[in-house]
């Protein structure tokens, strides 16, 4: 396959270039390229951004969060990431059985993504709770299974303790693992849920009062002090929703301490303002929408470079069960909003097309980041000779109003209905397939390979 004069853009440069692709990889890069085998399927790319493919760090597909399974699964959810222009997902995988070990989970989950992704794919671990048998399960982990990220959670059914953190931030740090965690204060989280509930205040808004972003802003400083004292472990901070919460993490990197952070596009785009809207149980999830003037500061964030990745923290429960569950009582609806196919044209619209990014700072954030901070570069996230062939095609000249019925994920809504757009993802390749074009999914459940991901690199 040849691309032919697209605006090759790398986290580096944009430039117009040719783009040969043989046996699923880059194999040449150059301003034309005349010599090509044949038979040689040619795209022609003029006036089209080519990008490396959206790597979406982290996603939720067939996630049982006890009251609920999510709507997607591994072949919907990648159906919709590929139409979206992601070419790789990195999966938070869910808690097991009490108790079940780290291998436990990963079979879990490998036999869920086999035969059904349509793009690659991997998992971050999950940590449910701390004892020697986990501690030495880690090492096994990052070097025989590939999965070089875990997740800590400090709130929901396995949240761990200040000491079960800082023995595994040790232990991660060791084995060359990137340890990612979900801050939020479990504790003052429930006293006040509790109260709300009590005072009958149960509307969706109630949500986010009961978790505002001090709650969050407070495990964020707490979960920095603890990776310093776990001797500078590296530390990445999933889904930050404010600028409180960033502003720690800018004084722990003034402080040259080894810390990143992601956000996702409805903290940048959206505001608890959605939760005075009669579908506001379309938008719970946690952390919630935060006050308008939160978005700014994290635009602020993305172009000052403390943000250092954009994912969805796609986990999508259809309206219908939203509303069957939570109708009366905010704590009752299932957390988490769809997102993954909507996360690259949204981005693509608000941040390059209005000029807050260069298209090299959005691969960067879309892409590049995430495959150096998870052990996926220059496999991923590169235009390189021997990367893997994963593209996404710009068209700057489409404009698309979103909507749900253009999507591909098993959820009856978007929390961006009506949003429009300028530019967007004509087509992806995926390994040198064609996986999607014009909004049409033209991949295959099970061509999706799980990826093994080198150990975090201290360097970084
Ligand atoms: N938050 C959500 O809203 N859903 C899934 C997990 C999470 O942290
Ligand atoms: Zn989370
Ligand atoms: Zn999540």
């Amino acid at each position: 396959m040849l691309l032919r004069q697209g605006i090759v853009v790398d986290h580096t440069q944009a430039q117009k270039a040719d783009i040969l692709i043989l046996d699923g990889k880059i194999a040449e890069i150059a301003p034309e390229i005349h010599a090509v085998p044949e038979p040689c399927e040619m795209i022609e790319a003029k006036g089209l951004y080519v990008m490396p493919g959206g790597i979406d760090v982290h996603t939720h597909f067939n996630i049982d969060v006890g009251i609920a399974r999510s709507c997607d699964d591994f072949l919907s959810g990648t159906r919709s990431a590929a139409c979206g222009g992601t070419t790789m997902v990195i999966d938070h995988m869910g808690f097991g059985p009490k108790g079940c070990s780290l291998h436990h989970q990963l079979n879990v989950y490998q036999k869920y993504a086999k035969d059904t992704a349509a793009i690659d794919y991997s998992f971050h671990g999950v940590i449910q709770h701390v004892n020697d048998d986990i501690l030495a399960e880690m090492a096994s982990m990052v070097e025989e299974e590939g999965i070089s990220s875990f997740k800590l959670y400090l709130t929901y059914g396995y949240k761990l303790d200040d000491a079960e953190v800082l023995k595994a931030l040790m232990q991660l740090k060791q084995v060359g693992a990137l340890a990612t965690v979900h801050p939020e204060n479990d504790a003052a989280i429930a006293l006040r849920r509790t109260q709300l509930l009590e005072q009958g205040k149960t509307q969706p808004k109630y949500h986010a009062i009961s978790r505002p972003l001090e709650c969050e802003a407070e495990a964020i400083a707490r979960m920095i002090n603890l990776a310093k004292l776990a001797g500078d472990a590296p530390l990445y901070i999933v889904h930050l929703s404010n600028g409180l919460g960033l502003d720690y993490a800018r004084l722990a990197r003034d402080n040259h301490q080894p810390v990143w952070v992601e956000t996702c596009p409805q903290y940048l785009l959206l505001d608890d303002s959605c939760y005075e809207k009669e579908d506001a149980l379309k938008y719970i999830l946690s952390p919630p929408l935060r006050p308008a003037a939160e978005r700014e500061k994290l635009w602020a964030g993305l172009v000052d470079g403390s943000i250092d990745t954009i994912a969805t923290d796609h986990c999508s429960f259809t309206y219908h069960e939203q509303k069957q569950r939570g109708k009366d009582n905010f704590s009752a609806c299932p957390n988490g909003m769809p997102g993954v196919e909507t996360r690259m044209p949204l981005m693509f619209s608000e941040g390059v097309m209005k000029g807050r990014l260069s298209p090299s700072r959005f691969v960067e954030l879309t892409s590049y980041l995430p495959a150096k901070l998870f052990g996926l570069y220059p496999q991923k996230g590169a235009l390189q000779v021997g990367s893997d062939a994963d593209f996404v095609l710009f068209d700057p000249e489409q404009n698309v109003t979103i909507t749900h019925n253009l999507l591909h994920d098993n959820a009856d809504y978007t929390p961006f209905e009506n949003t429009p757009t300028q530019g967007w993802p004509v087509m992806t390749i995926s390994r040198g397939e064609v996986v999607a074009r014009n909004r049409e999914f033209t991949g295959q459940a099970g061509n999706g390979r799980f990826i093994p991901r080198k150990a975090f690199d201290p360097s970084l």
